[in-house]
């Protein structure tokens, strides 16, 4: 049965004129814009091997970038890029989705909002940030779309903030306030994402913008005492050469001790640190560096490296425009993001969807202060039922064990590798520098002396497809250390030889004869999201298997290398499906 409904909203207009440095914007006394209100609630077909049932997404329809994580009165609330009509496709208007939670697992939709209100937004909502102001007023400072494309800020707030679920938000008159102008020379295409916005001792909000001159990429600073009348400050907080356009900037601080708990995003001072994540649009990597925000000079200084395609990501395989929150009732901050689709366009529209969310996870730095540390948020394990822990014992060279007793397309599943003979170890290369392109060349299929060792996620019956996560250990002679490359292989994932199937790979910084080696990975029927190392490193992939759907995935560890490895622990469980209606 088809619960199809549209409405058609009729705006009308008043504004005669709007002056942006690009120019004057001429509108018309009175302008009808038809716009569908709704979530288009008419059914998918039947037939969903790829929907998730415990990743965020929308009932149907295209969605990309979130928005506005927060936690407001016990709430939870997420944003994020919709497109109301087409299925899955992306062309058509762009507002926002709104759902609510209590646990960031369980999601309930609220209505569709900022829809095209004024000319500062009359060609679409784009991505943006929530602040809450002076502690109980949430404002959304967003990128809207002027009917000539170009890119500005704009502010909304809530109609009535005696709705706990803040359900409809109105844009402020003043908009927009913040704007491309030939003074500060910004491309009106390449002005977008504000952050969350934090305040120094000044009594002065500040906010980031992504943007770029020629191939400088830019994070531009603003000033604002009232949240309505917003400065340019004269240099960005950070910025970097030859590395294009930044999207969705993201610039917090964590605690320089390690401890793993979060801060709000106004702290300064000695016991924190900052990062900056950016996301690079020409590689479509979010990519951060740790450093220190030097409040005198108002700038950002990275510790080690700059903001380009060789520093420190998130996540090695699809994760893009990631955004954080601090949830001031755990004290803990929260990474949230968008995971694409790698299937094509024809694909995504027959199911009639495509864009989901990756789990939550707790981000916080690790006690080397080199790196973050990220891991699910423990809600998730609410959903885990039937443990199997399968016993102690040695996967020989060119060995596969099956985990019986699960549901293997919704799983998750935890283990322990120990090493027990390391001088069959091959020889690291020191010219393999880019670990993706390692993982390529030494797949799942090709036997090394210690790996590749890991999960046949998403697999067969007789594993005509799988997708393999695996770890591959090698000796550098040179420095006398152990190298580890963690490998996500989708190149036997599907049948279907449309999807993307790039391997992603990554090195983890981890002693493998002392520690072992830590596997977690999330199974749910077309994502597979894999932390090494308690959460050193991550990768997700997006996979479309044909035959290993439903009942018919199986799960095996496996070990191609030539030498033995211990499983020392290995737990598996099946996961409920999450209500996401
Ligand atoms: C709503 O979804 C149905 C089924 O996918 C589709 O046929 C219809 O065109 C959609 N309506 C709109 C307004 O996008
Ligand atoms: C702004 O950027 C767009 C797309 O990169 C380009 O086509 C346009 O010429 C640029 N405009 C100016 C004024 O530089
Ligand atoms: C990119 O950053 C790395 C450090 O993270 C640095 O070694 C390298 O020179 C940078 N590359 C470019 C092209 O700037
Ligand atoms: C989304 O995935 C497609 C297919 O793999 C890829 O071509 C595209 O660049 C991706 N976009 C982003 C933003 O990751
Ligand atoms: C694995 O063992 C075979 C047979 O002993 C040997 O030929 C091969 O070189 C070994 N491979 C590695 C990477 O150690
Ligand atoms: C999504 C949307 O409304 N796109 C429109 C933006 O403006 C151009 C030019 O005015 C239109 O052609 C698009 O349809």
């Amino acid at each position: 049965m088809a619960l199809f409904y549209s409405t058609k909203l009729v705006y009308s207009l008043l504004l005669a004129s709007l002056t942006l440095g690009y120019g004057v914007i001429e509108l018309q006394a009175s302008r009808h814009v038809q716009n569908v209100a709704t979530y288009n609630q008419s059914l998918l077909s039947d037939d969903q091997p790829y929907r998730t049932a415990y990743h965020f997404q929308p009932l149907k329809n295209w969605m990309n970038v979130l928005s506005g994580p927060m936690i407001y009165r016990g709430i939870y609330h997420l944003f994020y890029q919709y497109n109301p009509i087409g299925d899955g496709s992306p062309d058509g208007p762009r507002v926002w989705g709104h759902s609510t939670s209590l646990d960031m697992v369980n999601w309930t939709p609220q209505p569709l909002t900022l829809q095209p209100q004024m000319v500062s937004n009359m060609n679409g909502s784009y991505t943006g940030s929530i602040t809450i102001l002076q502690g109980y007023k949430p404002a959304i400072l967003f990128t809207g779309i002027t009917p000539k494309n170009e890119q500005v800020q704009d502010l909304a707030l809530p109609k009535d903030l005696s709705d706990p679920f803040l359900k409809e938000w109105v844009l402020v008159p003043q908009n927009p306030l913040m704007y491309p102008t030939l003074e500060n020379n910004i491309n009106a295409s390449s002005f977008r994402d504000p952050t969350t916005a934090w305040m120094l001792p000044d009594g002065n909000w500040r906010v980031v913008i992504g943007s770029k001159i020629d191939r400088l990429g830019l994070a531009l600073l603003f000033k604002s005492r009232d949240f309505i009348n917003w400065v340019q400050v004269d240099h960005p907080l950070y910025s970097y050469d030859q590395t294009g356009m930044w999207e969705c900037p993201d610039f917090f601080p964590v605690y320089r001790s390690g401890l793993p708990i979060g801060v709000d995003t106004s702290a300064i001072g000695p016991i924190v640190k900052h990062v900056l994540k950016i996301s690079l649009d020409d590689t479509k990597h979010d990519v951060y560096t740790i450093g220190t925000y030097d409040t005198m000079r108002d700038a950002y200084v990275p510790d080690v490296g700059f903001e380009n395609d060789s520093s420190l990501r998130y996540d090695y395989g699809k994760y893009y425009a990631a955004k954080t929150f601090y949830d001031s009732s755990k004290m803990q901050r929260i990474l949230l993001s968008w995971v694409n689709e790698s299937s094509s366009l024809e694909d995504d529209i027959k199911k009639g969807w495509s864009g989901i969310h990756a789990i939550p996870r707790r981000v916080w730095l690790d006690t080397s202060k080199k790196q973050l540390i990220q891991w699910p948020i423990s809600e998730i394990e609410l959903l885990r039922v039937n443990p199997v822990i399968l016993p102690t014992q040695v996967l020989k060279g060119g060995s596969t064990i099956e985990i019986l007793g699960i549901t293997a397309a919704q799983a998750d599943v935890e283990l322990l590798f120990r090493i027990r003979d390391v001088s069959i170890v091959e020889r690291f290369d020191a010219s393999w520098t880019n670990p993706q392109l390692l993982c390529s060349q030494k797949g799942a299929s090709v036997s090394g002396g210690l790996g590749p060792f890991g999960l046949l996620t998403l697999a067969s019956k007789g594993l005509e497809e799988y997708t393999a996560v695996f770890f591959r250990i090698f000796k550098d002679y040179d420095n006398n250390r152990f190298v580890v490359l963690m490998c996500s292989d989708q190149s036997r994932s599907s049948l279907n030889p449309t999807p993307d199937k790039t391997t992603y790979g990554t090195f983890v910084n981890v002693d493998p004869t002392f520690d072992g080696l830590r596997l977690r990975t999330l199974i749910d029927h077309s994502i597979v999201e894999s932390f090494a190392s308690k959460g050193k490193n991550v990768i997700t992939a997006r996979v479309y298997p044909t035959l290993a759907i439903y009942d018919k995935a199986h799960l095996y560890a496996f070990n191609y290398g030539n030498g033995s490895v211990d499983i020392t622990w290995l737990t598996a469980w099946s996961m409920r499906k999450a209500n996401i209606a």
